[in-house]
């Protein structure tokens, strides 16, 4: 039987010693081997070693900040179940930290009526800005670009967005997104239903068109370099400034089966921005809802690309709107 290199399953684990990287600045190489461990099963799925972690006083804040939102959110649930620890195990998917009333607006409410979770989303968003400071200064500390930290931006924009630019936008901290497993899933059908079906938002289309799209030039990707790594293809950076038969292949299978090819180096540009755009267009649609559009079904019809329907009963005005309504 001929020999075929497969490498979806088998895999090859590196152990050695290792000098580390030169850093900027003149500092000595910073210790790559130095604290690490190796978890055999672990590189099955990935690298096998574990450590050195580079904690420093970011990475210590953001842990901290992180701990204490959890906890803030984790110990109002158990409150919320009278502090019985199997009523929380068997309803935690369902349990939920909220966000304060709508009458409050945008002033502060005690801590148990949307306090707690105003606490909880503070420190939550002090975390994830710590944390992209740490992309950013430990991609720079180690020479590379900062492409992680930005990527990684677009995706808080689009956290900023639902829990702090568009609340304030509406003039309610309640209309952000409340803490909880189902109860995040839940605001998010009600919001669709609530300004209109999100399907006729243009932004959130466009949103899905780069989430899948993401999913489908990676597949693409991880099959090519898969399939050339016989010929090098893993050693991607090494076959854009010296292209070998791996490129060769992989560029002339594309242009045979679809007509056109990325290279090696610019698949991993439209990944990048399939992957920041999807959070980026997204950010921009669910600002628009409720502060520009109030509903994107008639948003849609007004702009031809819904079909307006017959209505077989008369359109009852919105209850949110009535008079006497807190
Ligand atoms: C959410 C933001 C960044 C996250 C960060 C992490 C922690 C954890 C934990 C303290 C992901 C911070 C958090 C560290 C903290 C503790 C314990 C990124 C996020 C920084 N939709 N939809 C999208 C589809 C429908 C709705 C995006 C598909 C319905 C709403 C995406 C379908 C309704 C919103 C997408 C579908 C609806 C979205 C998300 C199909 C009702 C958004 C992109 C086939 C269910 C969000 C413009 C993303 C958005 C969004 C896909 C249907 C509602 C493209 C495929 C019609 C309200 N939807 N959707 O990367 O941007 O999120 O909309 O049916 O807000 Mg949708």
């Amino acid at each position: 039987m001929k020999f075929e290199y497969h490498n979806l399953f088998s895999q090859i684990q590196v152990e050695g010693p290792d000098a580390g990287a030169p850093l900027e600045h003149g500092q000595p190489p910073h210790p790559r081997t130095k604290g690490r461990f190796f978890v055999d099963l672990v590189g099955r799925i990935g690298s096998a070693q574990f450590g050195p972690i580079y904690l420093g006083w970011l990475g210590f804040a953001s842990a901290i900040c992180f701990f204490i939102a959890f906890e803030i959110v984790g110990l109002n649930m158990m409150a919320s179940v009278n502090w019985d620890p199997i009523e929380f195990v068997r309803q935690l998917p369902w349990l939920a930290l909220d966000p304060p009333p709508p009458h409050y607006g945008l002033g502060l409410p005690p801590l148990n009526d949307g306090g707690w979770y105003m606490l909880a989303g503070f420190f939550l968003t002090v975390s994830i800005m710590l944390w992209w400071a740490r992309t950013y200064r430990r991609a720079r500390a180690l020479g590379m670009g900062t492409h992680v930290a930005w990527a990684f931006a677009s995706a808080i924009w689009l956290y900023l967005v639902l829990g702090l630019f568009r609340p304030a936008l509406m003039g309610s901290w309640g209309e952000a997104v409340p803490f909880g497993l189902f109860p995040h899933l839940d605001w998010t059908a009600a919001f669709s239903m609530r300004y209109g079906n999100l399907f006729y938002n243009p932004f959130h289309a466009l949103s899905i068109v780069f989430l899948y799209g993401s999913t489908l030039l990676f597949a693409m990707h991880g099959a090519t370099v898969l399939a050339v790594s016989r010929y090098g293809g893993e050693r991607e950076i090494g076959q854009v400034v010296d292209p070998g038969t791996a490129m060769e292949r992989s560029a002339l299978f594309w242009r045979w089966t679809m007509g056109f090819n990325a290279t090696f180096e610019s698949i991993h540009k439209w990944a990048w921005w399939f992957a920041v755009l999807t959070t980026l267009t997204g950010g921009i649609g669910i600002l628009l809802t409720g502060t520009v559009v109030d509903n994107w079904y008639l948003w849609a019809v007004k702009h031809s690309f819904a079909p307006e329907y017959n209505m077989p009963y008369p359109i009852l005005p919105d209850p949110a709107t009535l008079e006497g309504q807190p």
